[in-house]
């Protein structure tokens, strides 16, 4: 099981969060991607979102988003979930993924909850409005606050409780209940293999940390299991 967090896609040139790129209008993520802050001024989120959406239409998969689209054809059972919303596991070959917090490119609409898949950068309306019913639409991820997609988290954590190795790419493991997966692996006995370039929260949790980048050290993984 392959479980991975924003660091994946930074060398993607994609922001992570909690690094230099966390910042939007100078505040925390944390603020802006939230149920209050589309309430009190859905323009400005949808600004944010929009930015993203142009940022990452740039975006091309990095080794590391191709390794692990390779092994979902090497190992019989496999499982990617991401905390990802940018898309780039599925750009690089990825089937199946579990996107624990949404994606930038689904829209759903606020009165009849019609969610749809909305590639087009830049979008022809902002906010965009439902064909259906003409309401407003929101950005099709997850809020601080907001429950996962139905049924994307029990599939993780049950791939999580059965998988024998659990690769743990790019995260800092602070936001639950998706940090939560590397808890149950460990305790259901699994190798915990953590590859990120710098401390995290999970800390004791892994096994085996490689101390680097995402898109130099899931390639040399591949070589020494092309070996093995
Ligand atoms: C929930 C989507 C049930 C949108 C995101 C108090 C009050 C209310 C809630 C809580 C609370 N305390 C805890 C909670 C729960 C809360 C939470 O966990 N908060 C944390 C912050 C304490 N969780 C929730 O609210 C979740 N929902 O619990 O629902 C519920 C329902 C109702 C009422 C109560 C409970 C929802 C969480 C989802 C939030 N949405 N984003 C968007 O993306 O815009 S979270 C956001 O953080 C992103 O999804 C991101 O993926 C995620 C985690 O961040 P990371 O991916 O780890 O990225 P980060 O920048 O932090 O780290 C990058 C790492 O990469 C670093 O370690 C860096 O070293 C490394 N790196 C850098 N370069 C590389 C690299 N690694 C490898 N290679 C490199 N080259
Ligand atoms: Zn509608």
């Amino acid at each position: 099981m392959a479980f991975t967090g924003a660091g994946v896609s930074a060398e993607s040139g994609v922001a992570t969060f909690r690094g230099a790129g966390g910042l939007w209008e100078g505040q925390p993520v944390e603020e802006v991607a939230t149920p209050a802050a589309f309430q009190a001024d859905p323009d400005r989120v949808w600004r944010f979102y929009e930015q993203r959406r142009h940022s990452v239409a740039r975006a091309r998969p990095n080794p590391a988003h191709t390794v692990l689209a390779g092994w979902q054809d090497r190992f019989p059972t496999y499982t990617l979930a991401t905390q990802n919303v940018d898309g780039l596991h599925q750009a690089a070959g990825s089937r199946d993924v579990l996107e624990l917090h949404g994606s930038l490119w689904r829209v759903r609409c606020l009165s009849c909850g019609r969610d749809r898949y909305e590639p087009l950068v830049p979008l022809p309306q902002l906010p965009p409005r439902c064909a259906t019913c003409g309401a407003m639409e929101r950005p099709g991820v997850v809020w601080f606050g907001e429950f996962l997609p139905p049924g994307a988290i029990e599939a993780a954590q049950a791939a999580a409780g059965t998988c024998e190795v659990l690769v743990v790419v790019g995260t800092s493991a602070v936001v639950y209940p998706a940090a939560g997966l590397v808890g149950i692996a460990a305790a259901a006995g699994a190798r915990v293999i953590e590859i990120n370039p710098a401390e995290s929260a999970l800390a004791e949790l892994a096994d085996v940390v490689l101390r680097g980048p995402a898109g130099e050290m899931l390639p040399l993984v591949n070589e020494r299991l092309r070996e093995a």
